[in-house]
């Protein structure tokens, strides 16, 4: 015994280092006052602590054979456990408000309130009016609740409490009703596929193969082998008690036993603790990644098409929301009603702005796109992920005449748009930072950071704070700013384009067409890619019909007696027309 408390004592040294997490202080506290007991209590405090730290302390080293019998381990408390029923089901939404456009918001990078340098929720509220006058039916917010990532938000430590960095719950509730009160959605992103290693039922599955909730995660013993997920084997093993769980993406993010039903209810109760509260749906996470069948089958399983249409079929037992999947290996298949009903269009966003630059192979595709996929496929150019895309800014390098015609291209498309904030603005990436936090750079809404906080910022600005705010935004009529709000304004008060059919695409060299259908309304829109004007003939409409100008264009246009529709567009332009 003397041994094993001398390799504790070891061990609590080297793990109570940090002081940046809650958890970790409270190892450190835990450490010290171990070293302080008589040898009567050490064996107990020595497994005590040891299924503590288990989780906390990451189970990166391979020491699990040497295991101690913990019996049942650690039962910690967890708060975001328990059955919640569901309650008040309306909402005090248009029915169809999720077919605006939504902006993409990374709290903590949009508006701080309380000088921390980071933003908040209040901030978030001081900033409702600007989102409003933008045009924004929606807001997609990044995770809000409490991570131990510091960051991002996907390592949730708790999925019903907010991030202290955040605000509180009081903060939320007026950030609800104050959105509704303009007409605007809020959705949740929602880690469904895992949680933070230092989430309590990971503490617990980790300190005993015994323990009750073992079955939360997923452990495998001895060591599955052959394993290889975005170039790492996602196998872990755990210091203290026998097994090896699976993270797909890091060993911090262990991943959830979505075969379990403890762990579908686990979800569904926190999905009604805020559908509860009135939120308007969510965002989920990484859907291709829910269930693995072996080390060449852990993407885009049949099973997780179930998983996702049980979560739809719950949140749509509450009135008027919204959900959206992030599925970049397969889209199409996640847009589907007996699955998460709407997903990304990941595949479409490379057309986009290639149809942008003028490349003719990614007109086509972009023309083509909406004809053989889901109408419930939502279109975007660059979001928080490195992956998906720099930010639009540093996709066409400045160039505003791309920047318009790549905006135009896809919030006119079906599908509801997502815009990423910053992008209405010409929010560059940052040149200071590199992956991910290049692309979560402070709003930009000064030529400084004063905009953004009264402190120093978390991070770095966007490399063109200077030209590209949004009080020099606002001040100019030829601005992205106002480019965006009178797109929105068009799908905001066009039926047709917010919920119409996709009907008569076509593409032609460096210019393309389609319509947009709702019962007897039709809208047409054309746009001209090149760097020259071109004469366009849009040809299989009835003869006679007038088309009237609502963007892009001054004069009506009339149908020849060939069904043959003459448009002249000036170099990287578009209209916009509606039939009379
Ligand atoms: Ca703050
Ligand atoms: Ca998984």
């Amino acid at each position: 015994m003397a041994s094993k408390s001398v390799a504790f004592l070891h061990f609590c040294t080297k793990a109570g280092v940090s002081q940046r997490d809650k958890t970790e202080m409270t190892t450190k506290v835990f450490c010290l006052d171990f070293a302080k007991q008589t040898s009567a209590h050490v064996l107990k405090l020595a497994l005590l602590f040891a299924s503590f730290c288990l989780g906390a302390c990451g189970g990166s080293s391979g020491s699990a054979g040497n295991a101690l019998d913990l019996g049942t381990g650690t039962q910690l408390q967890i708060l975001d456990l328990g059955a919640v029923s569901k309650s008040a089901t309306a909402s005090a939404l248009a029915p169809d408000w999720w077919r605006g456009a939504f902006m993409q918001i990374y709290v903590r990078a949009y508006q701080d309130t309380d000088g921390d340098g980071k933003g908040d929720l209040k901030g978030l509220i001081q900033r409702l009016d600007y989102l409003q006058g933008l045009g924004v039916k929606g807001l997609w917010l990044l995770p809000i609740t409490e991570s131990s990532d510091r960051d991002h938000g996907y390592a949730v430590k708790n999925y019903r409490a907010i991030e202290a960095d955040y605000g509180s719950q009081a903060d939320f509730d007026l950030l609800l009703s104050e959105a509704h009160k303009r007409g605007m959605g809020v959705i949740l992103d929602f880690v469904i596929n895992h949680s933070s290693n230092q989430h309590p039922l990971f503490l617990n599955s980790s300190s005993s193969a015994k323990n009750a909730q073992r079955d939360y995660f997923i452990w495998q013993t001895p060591k599955p082998t052959g394993w290889q997920i975005y170039g790492q084997d996602p196998w872990y093993a755990s210091n203290w008690a026998n097994g090896f769980y699976f993270a797909g993406f890091t060993s911090s993010m262990p991943d959830f036993n979505l075969r379990s039903n403890d762990v579908e209810s686990f979800h569904h109760d926190n999905l009604r603790f805020w559908l509860n509260k009135g939120v308007d749906g969510f965002r989920f996470d990484a859907v291709g990644n829910l269930i693995e069948n072996g080390p060449g089958a852990w993407e885009v399983q049949a099973e997780n098409h179930v998983v996702m249409s049980k979560v739809r079929q719950t949140i749509m037992q509450y009135s008027q929301r919204f959900m959206v999947c992030e599925a970049p290996a397969n889209s199409n298949a996640f847009a589907q009603a007996d699955s998460c009903g709407s997903a990304f269009a990941f595949d479409l966003s490379g057309s986009v702005v290639g149809a942008a630059k003028g490349d003719t192979a990614s007109i086509q595709k972009l023309a083509d796109y909406y004809k053989t996929r889901s109408a419930n496929l939502a279109p975007f150019v660059s979001n928080h992920d490195s992956f998906a895309g720099d930010r639009l800014w540093n996709q066409v390098q400045g160039n505003l005449a791309q920047y318009k015609m790549a905006a135009a291209s896809y919030l006119l498309l079906p599908g509801t748009p997502f815009i990423y904030y910053g992008e209405e603005i010409g929010m560059a990436s940052s040149n200071a930072l590199s992956g991910d936090a290049a692309l979560r750079t402070p709003m930009s809404w000064t030529a400084d950071a004063k905009g953004f906080s009264t402190a120093t910022p978390f991070r770095a600005l966007s490399a063109n704070v200077n030209s590209q705010n949004v009080t020099q935004q606002l001040s100019d009529n030829n601005s992205l700013y106002q480019h965006y709000k009178q797109l929105l304004a068009l799908r905001n008060t066009q039926l047709a384009l917010r919920s119409g059919t996709y009907e008569a695409a076509w593409a032609f060299q460096k210019t393309m067409g389609f319509q947009r259908v709702a019962g007897a309304e039709k809208i047409m829109v054309v746009l001209n890619f090149d760097t020259q004007a071109n004469a366009l003939n849009v040809s299989n409409l009835t003869p006679g019909e007038t088309w009237a100008p609502l963007m892009g264009a001054n004069v009506s246009a009339t149908v020849s007696s060939a069904g043959v529709l003459q448009l002249n567009l000036p170099a990287q332009s578009f209209a916009v027309f509606k039939k009379n």
